[in-house]
């Protein structure tokens, strides 16, 4: 069955080409995908540009739109079982995760439907003037381009296409060409909810063929981007020359600062969590480890400890605690900034290297890997290496502890840990990022906003501001009762 969704319409790629997709967990073949290319991005953006302009979807009234996405999530959670199997022979994520992430889908659907059928944004504007009346209303932004990574494939999604539809847009998908299915699975979940032809697009490939057309193509409006800095950079300056609102979410090196006073146990736990999770593959990702120098050695070697026993697999080995990284391409890099780190002078405690098993020897995979003595100045730490890889870092005082924390081009997370409530919000406050954890990591919630400040990023996805960002505000105003100004007599 052809993968590309264009009009309505289930197609081939015009020029006949296809893509291995292959599970990163031991390199096995998932399945032949058709692979876009520029003329098939060009049929999708007329497709939505027609559908935006002509059809019915902009002027649904907003509470039927959210119906719609409630309806959506109905179907997501009856599919759950299949979209987690799909999604985790394209991430080689344990298929708990992907379960766990289902339904966050589904939540993130049903959220949006229940604040779009709500309305109540736009509003009357008093103007002082009896002879007027003044609204401001909000109207869909139009056709917008999605461009999704492969880490959370469908999760993303879901986070674009929810508020997309719900503020009545049209739009073309194009996931990452390494995770497609679950987007082809969401394009027939929308078609099965009643969604009117046009209105969704999805479009496989890669990049800079599919997606650098899209960001373009001037019957584009909007392009909502996640993924990585330079490709962000990229669309940005190709979005401009027909000046499309842009939204960008471009990952982060996000610290987890852990004062001496901090609950050990909890602490030693989350700081785990924070960055091996999904092997350090989140935006989110606490990968820079700010330890008080009192706490610092008996915090690392617990760290250690624990961190060693974690054990890696394929997404169906039920002992698996983390899996492979993406490709082989993606742990070649991993591997490169250890390396730099330890030709810098960090000092390694644990992992570097792929493990030793061989049976896991055909997927992806590395060791949590922690590297103590690191310094701001290291690539290990200033970059985003993506990988199960956690530097740790120490300061001495809370004035210490903010300024290493923000000494970062990026701003999209970070954590404190202290049973200090003053300290523990005074450092939240300071700290540059869209989101601040205290005595926690990594929860999130589809009510709250999430984006990122400086180079992670402009723009918010989930809550209110998340729905905003895919409406246009307009002013109406009218004259109830005209009369000639006679300016120019
Ligand atoms: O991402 P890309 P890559 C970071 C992470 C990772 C790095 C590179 O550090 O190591 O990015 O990963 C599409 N025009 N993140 O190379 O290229 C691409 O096809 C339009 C953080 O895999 O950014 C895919 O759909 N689109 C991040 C999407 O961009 C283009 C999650 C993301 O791929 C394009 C993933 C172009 N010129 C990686 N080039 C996060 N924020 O969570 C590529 N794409």
């Amino acid at each position: 069955m052809p993968e590309l969704f264009i009009g309505g319409e289930w197609t081939t790629a015009v020029d006949g080409q296809v893509r291995e997709i292959r599970c990163p967990a031991d390199g096995t073949l998932v399945a032949v995908v058709d692979e876009a290319g520029p003329k098939d991005a060009a049929a999708a953006a007329a497709a939505a540009r027609d559908a935006f302009d002509s059809g019915p979807w902009p002027h649904t009234p907003a509470a039927e739109r959210g119906r719609l996405l409630l309806r959506v999530a109905d179907l997501l959670e009856r599919d759950k079982d299949a979209l987690a199997r799909a999604e985790s022979l394209d991430t080689g994520k344990r298929l708990v995760e992907s379960e766990y992430d289902m339904d966050d889908i589904a939540a993130c659907f049903r959220y949006f439907g229940h604040l779009t059928a709500a309305g109540g944004t736009d509003r009357i504007v008093d103007t002082g003037n009896p002879r007027t009346d003044s609204r401001v209303v909000h109207e869909p932004v139009g056709v917008c381009v999605l461009i999704t990574p492969w880490n959370y494939p469908l999760l993303q999604t879901a986070w674009k296409v929810a508020p997309a539809l719900g503020a009545g847009n049209t739009f073309v998908l194009k996931p990452s060409e390494l995770t497609p299915h679950t987007a082809v699975m969401l394009m027939r979940l929308l078609t099965e909810a009643g969604l009117p032809a046009g209105v969704a697009n999805l479009v496989l490939g890669a990049g800079p063929a599919v997606g650098g057309p899209l960001t373009e193509d001037p019957r584009v409006d909007l392009v909502s981007f996640t993924g990585g800095l330079v490709t962000g950079r990229r669309i940005m300056a190709a979005a401009a020359p027909t000046v499309k609102k842009v939204a960008l979410e471009l990952g982060g090196k996000n610290p987890n600062v852990v004062f001496a006073d901090a609950d050990f146990e909890a602490a030693v736990d989350h700081a785990l969590m924070a960055v091996f999770l999904h092997s350090g593959q989140v935006c989110s990702a606490g990968a820079r480890l700010l330890v008080q120098h009192s706490l610092h050695d008996r915090f690392v070697d617990e760290l250690i400890r624990r961190a060693r026993a974690i054990r890696v697999g394929g997404p169906f080995d039920p002992e698996a605690r983390t899996g492979p990284l993406i490709s082989a391409a993606h742990r070649d890099k991993v591997a490169a900034y250890v390396a730099a780190g330890l030709a810098e002078g960090a000092v390694l405690r644990c992992g570097g290297t792929p493990p030793a098993d061989p049976s896991l020897a055909d997927g992806y995979y590395y060791l949590p890997t922690v590297l103590d003595e690191c310094t701001p100045g290291m690539s290990v730490v200033r970059d985003e290496s993506f990988g199960p890889v956690l530097t740790v870092e120490r300061f001495r005082d809370e004035e210490e502890a903010v300024a290493v924390a923000n000494d970062t081009m990026y701003g999209l997370a970070g954590a404190v840990w202290s049973q200090d409530v003053g300290r523990a919000q005074r450092v939240a406050s300071r700290l540059r990022a869209g989101t601040v954890w205290i005595n926690d990591f990594h929860p999130y919630v589809p009510q709250a906003e999430w984006g990122g400040m400086k180079q992670s990023g402009f723009g918010r996805e989930l809550g209110p501001a998340g729905l905003a960002e895919y409406q246009e505000t307009k002013h109406i105003w009218r004259n109830l009762d005209p009369r000639p100004q006679r300016w120019f007599e």
